[in-house]
Parts: C-alpha cells; structure tokens; sequence
C-alpha cells in the first residue's frame, strides 16, 4: 500500500492563511504518529499572493500542482479572485459534488442541538455556471443544467447516502417556476431513486427546505440542491449549529477532491491568530475519509469534538480568547495522545 500522499495546501486569502496554518499543526502530529501514513506537502498560490507572484489569481503553476496532488486542503478567497479561484479549481477539475454536513457538536451553543444533515450541492453547474450577459438595461445570468450533470449528482448523492449510512434523500428545487431545469430534475431524480429502493425518497421547494433547516432539521437527513441554493443552504445550515465555524466541505470529482470550510476569507480578521478552525480541522477528517483512513478521521473527529466539550479551549466566537493555533494544538495533542 503506498503510505506516501501528496496533501495540496492552498491557503488563498485573508484567514484562509490562519485555517490552514492550524491544519499543518494537526497534519505534522498525524504524519509524526503514524508509521503507515507520511504527508509530502505542495504549498501553492491563488488570490492575491498568486498575483504578486505570478501575476494571476488562478495561476498556471497552481493548477498543475493541483493536478499532482492526491488531495488538496483550501483555505478560503474573497472578492475580487473568487469566482476565478473556486471556479479553476472546483470546474478546472470537474469537483461536481459539494459534501457539506450540518452537524451541532457539544460544547457548541447552537440553535438547533439535534441536526445532523448533509448539503450535497451540486457544484459545477446551475446559476453559479457563470454564463449570462448584458444588453442594454437586461443583465442576465443563465441555470444551466445538463442531463449528464443532473444525473451524476443525484447518483453521488444515494451512494453517498448507503455509503454513509443515511437513510433519505431529499431534493430540493422550484419545479413550479423553473420548468426547464427543475422540473425536468426532479423527473430524473424520482427516475434514479427508484434504483435506490433501500433509501427514502422525497422532495421540497427549496424555500420551504431552506425554514425547515431552521425549524425542523432532524426531518431532514442528505438534502441535494442547486449550486447556488446549495451556496445559501450550507449557510442557513450554519446558522443553525453556531456559524460558519463549523461547517466543513469535501468538493469531489472522478480523480480529484478539495477540502475547505465552507466560510470565506473574512479579511479584518487575518493573519491575527484568532478564528475558530474547528470547520478546517473537520474538512481534514473529510480528506482523511477519502485517502482510505477512517481510522484517524474518527480520531480527529473525536478529538475535535472532545476539545469542544471540555470547554478549556476556546476562540472569540464561542465565548474563549485561545488562538487559532492553541485550538489546534490542543485538537493534536487529543488526537495522538501527547
Ligand atoms: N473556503 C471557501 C471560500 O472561500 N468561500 C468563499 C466563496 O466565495 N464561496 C462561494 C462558493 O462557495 O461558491
């Protein structure tokens, strides 16, 4: 078994720097305690470190890199390079599934203590596509479906259910108003569902799915929606369970996957060592998942979630003045016992 995988760090802006700077601490205390895994690194640039250094904010280099890695953990971007950056590196290498768990965790003050759900956003095509136009005073942005699209999401998304032991899948949609797209999705979705006869199926509008995180979340178990409402859900989502601190996301394709939070770069608060990176920390168990160690995913999940419960590290948003890196340190020293 080759032990040896080549982890992508790409901080991008802002306090993806801070995020990913606690991921290494935890990454160096896995590699150091385990014979059977080492991590070889390839720190590349997007954003505005990428254009100092090589002039875009997508650069050639960084794609390359991207393409030689095993799997790669992404810190966060903000405007102006964001469309650029996510849309190089989650269409550049067809990421199509978007895995984004809505889950509350002890020790965390949250609005809904039972929800445990899955955002499975579609990610390379709908409103987010990026094909639209401007003609005089009609500015226009296309949802664009395509069959192969709709179908490869919604087949990700039971497997992903029966792998992950889920027992529903729901999906969301406006078929009333969109007949082109979500009508014609919805058709298919019930279509494949039918081949999945072991996992529930249902569907919602999305506004109504979107009140229901809120209120009722536990009625909800894998959720497939729309790039774009996906974008939003995962947020809504977030709200529910203590903020964006703790919503983690796996983007994943044929041969490829990137790792990130789901938050973006929040710049008044970088390189100053303060955020919670509790939601890049549970975006490292996702990687771990996908390199074939669940064993030390669970472990760091564990870690993170016992950290949280002991209450003695804490970052501002959740009551405490620890650091990024103290909350880091603490997650790796849980993990490997030292
Ligand atoms: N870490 C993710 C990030 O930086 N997100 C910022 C953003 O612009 N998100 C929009 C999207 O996920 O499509």
């Amino acid at each position: 078994m080759n032990t040896k995988k080549t982890i992508g760090i790409i901080p991008g802006d802002g306090i993806g720097r801070d995020v990913t700077k606690a991921a290494r601490i935890v990454l160096d205390a896995i590699d150091a305690a385990y014979d059977d895994l080492q991590f070889e690194y390839r720190h590349m640039d997007v954003g505005e470190a990428a254009v100092k250094r090589h002039g875009a904010a997508f650069p050639d280099e960084t794609r390359e890199g991207i393409a030689e890695c095993d799997a790669v953990l992404f810190g966060a971007i903000g405007a102006p390079h964001d469309f650029v950056v996510l849309s190089g590196i989650r269409y550049g290498f067809h990421l199509y599934a978007n895995v984004r768990p809505i889950k509350a965790l002890k020790g965390v003050s949250v609005l809904q203590p039972g929800a445990d759900l899955v955002v499975i956003r579609e990610n390379t095509e709908g409103l987010y596509k990026g094909i639209g136009y401007d003609d005089g005073d009609h500015h226009v942005n296309l949802r664009v479906f395509t069959d192969e699209g709709m179908e490869r999401i919604i087949r990700f998304s039971f497997e992903w259910a029966r792998k992950n032991g889920r027992r529903k899948v729901t999906f969301t949609h406006k078929e009333s108003i969109l007949r082109h797209t979500d009508a014609r999705m919805k058709d298919l979705f019930y279509e494949i569902a039918a081949e999945y006869a072991d996992i529930e199926s249902d569907d919602m509008e999305i506004d109504a799915c979107a009140m229901r995180v809120v209120m009722k979340p536990g009625t909800l178990d894998v959720v497939i929606a729309e790039n774009a409402n996906g974008d939003v859900l995962s947020d809504v989502g977030g709200g529910i369970i203590g903020g964006l601190g703790f919503t983690p996301s796996a983007n994943i394709g044929r041969d490829l996957a990137m790792f990130e939070p789901v938050h973006g770069s929040a710049p008044k608060y970088a390189d100053k060592d303060v955020v919670n990176p509790t939601a890049t920390l549970m975006a490292l168990r996702m990687m771990l998942e996908y390199l074939g160690r669940n064993d030390i995913a669970a472990r760091l999940q564990a870690s993170i979630e016992s950290v949280l419960e002991a209450g003695k590290v804490r970052t501002y948003d959740i009551g405490g003045n620890s650091s990024t890196s103290d909350f880091a340190r603490a997650v790796a020293a849980g993990l490997t016992g030292s």
